[in-house]
Formats: C-alpha cells, structure tokens, sequence
C-alpha cells in the first residue's frame, strides 16, 4: 500500500481529503509522525503556502507529502479573506467567528459573489506537483446548515439552492475546489502507476 503524509492540521480538510482520495492509499497525519500540526504558512499565494507546508514536512520525514491550502475570495472585499481565510478573525482560527467578521463586513453589500480556492502540493522522489480547483459562487446573509467545516454555511455554490453546509459531502465532494484538485491528484497518481507496470 502506498503511504503518503498528509499535511494538515485541519481535521475538516483531512476528512474531505480522506473520503475523496482512493481507499488503497494509506494517509498518515501530522502527528503520527511527530510534527507539528499548524506547520509555517507565510506566503502570499495559495500555491506559495501549499508547497511550504509540503516542503516542511518532507524535509523533516523524506515520506511522499501531500499539503492543501484553500480560502474564499469575496469580491466585494478586493479578494479577502483570500490566504488569510484560517485567521480573518484572530490567530485562534475559530470558524464561527471567521464567519461572524465576513457576515459582518458584507452586512448591506449587494455583490456577493465568491470563489472558493484550494492548491494541493504534492512532493516525492520525482519532484513537485501542484494540483488546483475553485468553485464560484455567493455569500448568503446567514449561515447555513450544520454538515462540513469553515465557512461552508455561508457559501452558496452556483447552481446550488443549498449551501456548502446543507449539501452532504458526498454532493459537496463532487463539485467543490477541493473535490475538483483532490481528482487532479488521484489521475496523476493512477496514471503515473499504470505507466510504471
Ligand atoms: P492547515 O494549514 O493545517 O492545512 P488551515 O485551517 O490553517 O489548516 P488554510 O491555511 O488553508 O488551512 O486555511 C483555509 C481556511 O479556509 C480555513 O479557515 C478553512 O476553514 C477555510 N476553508 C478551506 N476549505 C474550506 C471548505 O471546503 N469549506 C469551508 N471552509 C474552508
């Protein structure tokens, strides 16, 4: 079975990862390897803070990494929460207060379109991957629903009457920017395997 590090201290991220990734591959956490679980994100592009976070965690254990970085990008607000989205509200990372401060800071706005963004970063003995996916959509003036994670109530997929939080994950799976770059990654790994039988 082939072992792959996954790089995230986010449980909401490594569930979704874990549902969508093919079952023979066997995914470690943080801290089955004794790293930390908030690794350095200090860049300011998605693809800047998913190979950081890679490259981190393979340096220190030489396993195949896989990180995510993700955020949504309101347009209202020229792109922000954007890399900030973990932290909009605090470095304490807390979901509802992040979507308590967007609610807030789009209360009255009419433009409330958005787009949900992940980067995966992949790094092995064959080098570097990167592997993307976004999904339009809009800010609701209230959350939404229970199921997911961040700040899945507020987001209303396009061509979606529910939001993230009311879809269940397996519809969410299907369409969401995570969805979309964990199947970017699973076609590069099947394809790289069948070519090496
Ligand atoms: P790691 O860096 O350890 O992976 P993190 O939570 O710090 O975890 P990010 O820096 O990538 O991850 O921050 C992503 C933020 O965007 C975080 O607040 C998430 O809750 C939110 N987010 C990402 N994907 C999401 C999704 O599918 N639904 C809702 N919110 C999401």
């Amino acid at each position: 079975m082939d072992r792959y590090l996954l790089c995230t201290g986010n449980p909401g991220k490594a569930k979704e990862l874990r549902e969508i990734l093919p079952a023979q591959i066997q995914l470690l956490t943080l801290q089955e390897v004794d790293l930390p679980t908030d690794l350095p994100e200090t860049g300011d592009t998605f693809a800047a803070n998913a190979l950081q976070k890679a490259r981190f965690a393979r340096d220190r254990t030489g396993l195949p990494c896989i990180a995510d970085d993700s955020g949504l990008e309101v347009e209202a607000l020229g792109g922000a929460p954007g890399v900030y989205s973990a932290r909009y509200a605090g470095e304490a990372k807390e979901d509802a207060a992040n979507m308590a401060k967007l609610l807030q800071e789009m209360n009255g706005v009419e433009d409330r379109r958005a787009c949900f963004r992940t980067v995966l970063a992949f790094i092995d003995g064959s080098g570097e991957h990167l592997f993307e996916g976004e999904v339009r959509g809009t800010i609701t003036t209230e959350p939404r629903g229970t199921n997911g994670f961040g700040y899945d109530p507020v987001f209303l997929p396009e061509m979606s009457d529910l939001t993230f939080a009311e879809l269940d994950a397996r519809m969410k799976n299907a369409i969401s920017h995570r969805g979309q770059a964990v199947w970017k990654l699973a076609r590069f790994l099947a394809e790289r395997e069948v070519g090496d039988r």
